[in-house]
């Protein structure tokens, strides 16, 4: 459809480029989604890492899976892609000598785990060991430099990906900036984070890519993204985006969004 989001004119119309494929902890074929709403695994509990609890696919979105915490409320869901080292097949933690523990904010008495676990997974459909996919190495360097596109995860919104630039490159560390949104929503995160993927990745898993934001207007990038920054004070260089040159928004506006996001949250 015309009225969507592309790539291709927004990389045009922002004279921007996408981060290479091989900067990215990410195989270079999206792994395929043969999971099934209601299989149920082993998950680390994301905000317990140490924990490991039986988790429930409530969702399948692109390469990644919607998960529940048996025992836990339905507020907390979390997403993984199918080849994250934080789920595994049912059985493994008891082949590793572990237990299955309650999720934090486990809503029964404790004493009623061990019958609650029996239950759970009686009957229950579990995910195939064939299913959970290997994850890809790290790339060895970080190699992403300032002004490159790529898609991310908002992680305040964790279900949302979305058009994304780098704003900053700090050893091992990169920026994440969202497009037309005013930073409340950036981030620090290591270049080998698996919550981010190169241009191009949601139309290839199906997942939804959300248009870039309205709050600030996009701007078109001046500097080359690649290869021209100094490496010797890649600091001093104020970022493309900041000393831009401002589109004619209006264009950009109809031809990369349906409508305006709601500004709720
Ligand atoms: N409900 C929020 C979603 C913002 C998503 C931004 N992603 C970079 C809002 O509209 O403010």
């Amino acid at each position: 459809q015309s009225d969507e989001f592309h790539w291709e004119n927004y990389l045009k119309e922002t004279g921007s480029l996408g981060a290479p494929s091989e900067c990215f902890r990410q195989s270079k074929v999206p792994p395929a989604n043969e999971f099934k709403v209601g299989m149920k695994l082993e998950a680390h509990d994301p905000r317990n890492m140490t924990s490991i609890c039986v988790a429930t696919v409530v969702g399948i979105t692109g390469a990644r899976l919607r998960l529940r915490l048996d025992g836990s409320d339905n507020r907390n869901d979390f997403w993984r892609l199918v080849d994250s080292p934080d789920i595994q097949p049912i059985g493994t933690c008891e082949k590793e000598g572990d237990l299955l523990q309650p999720p934090l904010g486990y809503q029964m008495n404790a004493s009623s785990w061990p019958m609650f676990l029996l239950r759970t997974l009686n009957g229950s459909e579990m995910a195939p060991a064939t299913l959970f996919k290997k994850e890809p190495p790290k790339p060895p360097l970080n190699n992403f430099k300032v002004g490159m596109k790529l898609e991310a995860i908002d992680k305040k919104n964790p279900y949302m990906i979305c058009p994304a630039t780098i704003g900053d490159v700090k050893g091992d560390e990169i920026y994440i900036t969202f497009d037309g949104w005013s930073g409340a929503f950036d981030y620090w995160c290591k270049y080998d984070c698996r919550d981010i993927f190169p241009v191009g990745w949601c139309r290839l898993t199906g997942d939804v890519l959300q248009p870039p934001g309205t709050q600030v207007p996009i701007t078109k990038s001046i500097a080359k993204t690649q290869s021209s920054l100094p490496k010797a004070a890649p600091h001093s260089m104020p970022s493309p985006q900041k000393t831009a040159i401002i589109l004619p928004t209006q264009q950009i506006r109809k031809s990369s969004r349906i409508k305006p996001p709601l500004h709720t949250s």
